[in-house]
């Protein structure tokens, strides 16, 4: 049993919550709760809807995936859906490992039932009839109320056979706990641990929609991604496209860590600024030096940048990603290059090691910010860490190596720091 992750993160805003709307509500150990704030009602509509109908719902409704890369989740299950093989799977990725993201544990430990409602739902519209949830290693709160949950669920008819009375569907739920690996939360990882093989990345193409887990057409979601489905059906896409931007659709859920005053989750549309968001969390204590925006693999936005709206495309034209929504702020008492190296050692610690540029790559680069941070810089350093840091962009298979060197890259050119030789 892997210990707990310190205590659970803290959700201090009450207003104009929709995917949080149950957490700390409801007792997420009981279906009744559930039912009674409107659980459920989302798969009776969209077992009149049919499949297709579903997938026309969620692709019209703009649902953009949360993990991180933004795909759009109706083309996805749209790809599977078309896929003659058989069977489909459904692979719920929760292995929420980035370092800075903490959302997904708040959604499966306060809300458990709308993972299983929506990935029923998911299945339903996808042909899958089994589905995996890859749960981090770290959660067992999360585990045993999901376990819990699933249990229920199976015994009141939500899953099994002929769900909800709907002759011949079927759809079950299985929970793989990860061993505390952050590069099995990249998807293919996912489908090799599950498999039983050591839990490497694949080269895509192919895509898991395509060739997935065993081999067979896949969809993975992450599970924030995934509890947007409800919304969509019960209101209708049009409703739900009508809060956030006109191509960043509905709430986003941020995870605000790091000097702000009151650090935790919170849920905004898409189209707040970052200083909007980060008065949310009550500012910060000292003067703001940077927020590091997207997690690890993201990028920094300067104190004179806060007006930046948080959306998927002006987080990329700004240099970075909204990510899976990590927001860590760094005032005047922070020390940045200690930050820096600490993310250089997170990368060389979760390589997988299979390809050479993410491998070798990341352990040149934590050497090289180590010296240049220490003040033992060699004349072309700086040169080292642009050159290995193109090389793993250009070369790794996976996202992994592919933003190793972001985090720092963007401290260099949009910080201004690392530049000055001591
Ligand atoms: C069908 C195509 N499917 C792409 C699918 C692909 C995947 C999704 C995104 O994540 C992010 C990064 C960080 N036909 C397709 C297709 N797909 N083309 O779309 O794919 P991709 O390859 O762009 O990204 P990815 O490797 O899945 C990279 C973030 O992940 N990250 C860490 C995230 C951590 C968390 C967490 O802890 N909760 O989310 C690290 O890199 O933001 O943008 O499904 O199959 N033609
Ligand atoms: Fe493994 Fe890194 Fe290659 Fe990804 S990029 S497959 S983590 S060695």
């Amino acid at each position: 049993e892997m210990s707990e992750v310190d205590e659970p993160p803290k959700i201090r805003q009450r207003e104009g919550l929709r995917l949080l709307r149950r957490i700390g509500v409801v007792d997420p150990e009981s279906l009744d709760d559930y039912r009674a704030t409107g659980g459920y009602t989302a798969l009776r509509t969209a077992l009149l809807l049919g499949p297709a109908g579903v997938i026309r719902e969620v692709t019209d409704s703009g649902l953009m995936g949360r993990g991180g890369a933004a795909f759009p989740t109706g083309r996805k299950w749209d790809a599977t859906a078309r896929q003659p093989v058989s069977p489909h799977y459904l692979v719920c990725n929760a292995d929420e490992s980035e370092p800075g993201t903490f959302k997904d544990r708040v959604l499966i430990e306060g809300d458990p039932f709308a993972l299983i409602e929506s990935m029923t739902i998911a299945a339903f519209a996808t042909g899958a009839s089994k589905g995996y949830i890859y749960l981090r290693g770290e959660y067992p709160r999360a585990f045993r109320l999901l376990r819990g949950a699933i249990e229920k669920a199976r015994e009141f008819g939500y899953l099994g056979t002929d769900i909800m009375g709907h002759t011949g569907f079927r759809f079950d739920i299985e929970i793989r706990r990860g061993a505390g690996a952050y590069i099995c939360g990249e998807e293919t990882a996912i489908f090799n641990s599950i498999e039983g093989y050591r839990g490497e990345p694949r080269t895509k193409p192919p895509f898991p929609v395509e060739k997935g887990l065993f081999g067979k057409p896949t969809v993975v979601n992450n599970v924030e991604t995934l509890v947007n489905v409800p919304l969509i059906l019960t209101e209708g896409c049009e409703a739900y496209r009508r809060i956030g931007t006109e191509r960043s659709t509905g709430t986003k859920l941020f995870c605000l860590s790091g000097n702000v005053r009151e650090p935790g989750v919170y849920e905004v549309p898409f189209g707040v600024t970052l200083g909007e968001l980060l008065d949310l969390a009550g500012g910060v204590p000292g003067e703001l030096k940077a927020v590091l925006l997207g997690g690890a693999a993201g990028g920094f936005v300067r104190p004179d940048e806060l007006d930046l709206r948080l959306t998927m495309e002006d987080a990329r034209e700004a240099g970075t990603t909204l990510g899976s929504g990590v927001v860590l702020a760094l005032d005047d008492q922070a020390d940045v290059g200690a930050f820096l190296l600490r993310i250089a050692a997170f990368f060389r610690d979760e390589s997988c090691g299979q390809c050479v540029p993410c491998r070798i790559g990341t352990v040149r680069q934590e050497e090289a910010l180590h010296r240049i941070v220490g003040g033992r810089r060699l004349g072309d350093d700086l040169t080292v860490l642009r050159d290995v840091g193109q090389v793993m962009r250009d070369s790794s298979i996976c996202g992994l190596g592919q933003t190793a060197w972001n985090a720092i890259e963007s401290a260099i050119d949009r910080l201004g720091l690392l530049k000055e030789k001591p």
